[in-house]
């Protein structure tokens, strides 16, 4: 079954490799600060991402509003655009208002240059290391020009931008993309055009992306345990944050070892004592109704190094399927994951 899955996978990846235009002039700040409106950052030759710059804003006091901007026109036939960029930041201080943060924003606008809707990129807090970014965000109809917005949000702190990017991504496209998202969602149909062999799990050491896992975030390639990447989850508020996979439990098995590696910057916990960051699995017989309660292989809270953990279960009877969970369960910080693996017995 892996190699027939080999394919949908490579179909799903040449999507990003054929449709690279940026949008964004000067994203990479190569070109001092040119394209860019604004006369509050500065370039940084010391501290970027790639190439010789990034722009860095900085405010130590006043909390005022402090951005750059640059706008350009939505290409035609455009069904969505994929936003990404590095940032890096030092010392963000929180403010009264969620917006107050580090931001990568942006704004659709109207044919007459009318803003018409806001979405938030990345919001930054705190000191963090370069960390990659990346949403898709759905054109309005009746939009015409894209505003990138690069600030301060009325707070105090220094922010580093690098590789900043637009890519316009067609309905075909984005077609493509949703079809592998609900693959993602959906295993058991992936399963059942190709039948007998179990669904394994993939990509647990983070080396496709996010590749084969669900939910909303990206991959570490600055801090990693294993390869070139790792996960990195992170969260400012006390939400669930989390990522996770279903796969089969194989035939003729009576135990799951499931190990992995994990590091943490400043997670604090939230309400509960499992409110941490944590990789936990679930037992179900159908991927939705559970054969036992959930386990926990490790609970993180804290500043940690990368840490091997491992886990021995006995499956509960009539276990068919397996689901592996990172996250930050209602705590902030960040979480960072690596070569999970599970064996059976
Ligand atoms: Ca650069
Ligand atoms: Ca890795």
């Amino acid at each position: 079954m892996m190699k027939k899955i080999i394919p949908l996978l490579v179909a799903i990846l040449s999507i990003n490799s054929f449709a690279q235009k940026n949008l964004v002039l000067n994203g990479g700040f190569e070109m001092e600060l040119n394209n860019w409106r604004g006369d509050v950052a500065k370039l940084s030759t010391f501290d970027k991402k790639s190439g010789k710059n990034s722009a860095i804003i900085t405010q130590y006091v006043g909390a005022e509003w402090q951005a750059i901007d640059q706008v350009f026109n939505i290409p035609k036939n455009t069904a969505a655009i994929e936003l990404s960029g590095w940032i890096k930041s030092d010392a963000i201080e929180k403010g009264q208002n969620d917006w107050n943060t580090g931001k990568f924003d942006i704004e659709f606008l109207n044919a007459g240059g009318k803003g018409f809707q806001n979405e938030n990129i990345a919001a930054v807090l705190g000191t963090t290391p370069w960390i990659f970014y990346q949403k898709t965000i759905k054109v309005p109809a009746s939009v015409s020009k894209l505003r990138i917005m690069l600030a301060l949000g009325q707070t105090n702190g220094t922010i580093l931008f690098d590789e900043i990017k637009a890519i316009a991504i067609t309905q075909e496209e984005l077609n493509k993309i949703q079809e592998a998202e609900n693959a993602k969602r959906m295993p058991t149909v992936i399963s059942g055009s190709y039948q007998a062999k179990p669904i394994e799990l993939t990509n647990g050491n983070f080396e496709n992306g996010v590749t084969s896992w669900r939910g909303n975030t990206t991959v570490s390639t600055e801090i990693f345990k294993e390869g070139k990447s790792a996960l990195v989850l992170k969260s400012t508020t006390f939400d669930w944050n989390g990522m996770d996979q279903i796969a089969d439990v194989p035939e003729n098995v009576t135990s799951i070892t499931i190990s992995g590696w994990l590091k943490s910057d400043n997670i604090v916990q939230g309400k509960d004592s499992w409110n941490n960051g944590l990789l936990n699995v679930e037992f179900t017989s159908n991927g939705t109704d559970k054969t036992g309660n959930d386990q926990s292989v490790t609970f993180v809270t804290g500043t940690t190094d990368w840490t091997f953990y491992t886990k021995t279960f006995p499956l509960p009877k009539d276990t068919k399927k397996y689901r592996i969970m990172i996250a930050l369960g209602f705590a902030s910080g960040i979480l960072y994951a690596d070569d999970v693996k599970v064996n059976f017995d």
